[in-house]
């Protein structure tokens, strides 16, 4: 495969930008979690790491990038040329088994729910999770269309049990949440829906016919901006339910505090 030097550029940046983002909202959660009241730092904390483990991701996948083509001049002009490493997907794959797992978990924590619901909400979330990505490996460094529809469909099965219990269990704990976050928390579960389900729809390219630079190009960028929002944009909007209720928990003890001194 060949790359012009612009399509070549493109992906290159957009990994860029992607190291910084995911550095710089690291920096944020981890600085601004002491703010959060501890009942919901966990959540603030945990947005912290995944954001941190994608970015020492992205430092290994923008090397690879870099590795993998290699400027040549051609008679029509000068491309980036494969060379003999190939690009290494498993980057992906070792980052989403850690982070995917992570990002319900920010959820459930945000939620602070009872113990017992939250354990077992965390377990069978994460477990399905940990499952999806497994399944998907083995089709995606396949280049035989059989076997990559044969793991899509099954890695299909634990992401559409995620999905069926976000949209309706959860919705129970909900109603039980406070007033002023409650929309928010029920935005943050059609977040994951929305930005998960990229996945997924990009993985079919090469079996719906996509291929050459401009899949590639496409694929590479697609998944930059979806990791951005998945993780970055949703951990800032779990920070943003955490401050809310860090908020209404002081209000609470101030209140509580003035009714014993009157
Ligand atoms: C930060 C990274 C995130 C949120 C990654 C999420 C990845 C998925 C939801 C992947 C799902 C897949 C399927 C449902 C079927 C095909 C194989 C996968 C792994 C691409």
């Amino acid at each position: 495969m060949e790359l012009s030097l612009s399509q070549f550029e493109l992906v290159s940046n957009m990994f860029s930008f992607t190291i910084a983002a995911m550095g710089a909202a690291a920096l944020f959660f981890f600085f601004t979690s002491f703010q959060i009241h501890p009942k919901y730092r966990l959540a603030v904390l945990v947005s912290g790491v995944v954001v941190a483990l994608a970015c020492y991701h992205y430092v290994r996948i923008y090397d690879s990038w870099h590795d993998a083509y290699a400027l040549t001049e051609t008679e029509s002009g000068v491309v980036f040329q494969e060379t003999a490493t190939p690009f290494n997907d498993y980057y992906r794959y070792a980052d989403w088994i850690l982070t995917v797992p992570l990002l319900v978990i920010e959820l459930i924590a945000v939620m602070a729910l009872a113990a017992p619901i939250a354990r077992s909400l965390s377990w069978r979330l994460g477990g399905a999770a940990v499952l999806m990505i497994i399944l998907g490996y083995p089709g995606e460094i396949s280049s035989d269309n059989g076997t990559r529809w044969l793991f899509w469909g099954l890695s299909m099965l634990p992401f559409l049990y995620i999905l069926f219990v976000l949209l309706t269990e959860l919705s129970t704990s909900l109603a039980r949440q406070p007033e002023d976050v409650r929309g928010r928390i029920s935005f943050a579960r059609y977040l994951i829906v929305i930005t998960w389900s990229f996945y997924p729809i990009a993985y079919l390219a090469p079996m719906i016919g996509l291929s050459g630079a401009n899949a590639e190009v496409a694929l590479q960028v697609g998944y930059s901006i979806a990791d951005v929002l998945a993780k970055a944009a949703f951990g800032l909007y779990i920070y943003s339910i955490a401050a809310t209720k860090s908020e209404l928990e002081t209000g609470e003890a101030l209140s509580a505090h003035s009714e014993y001194a009157a």
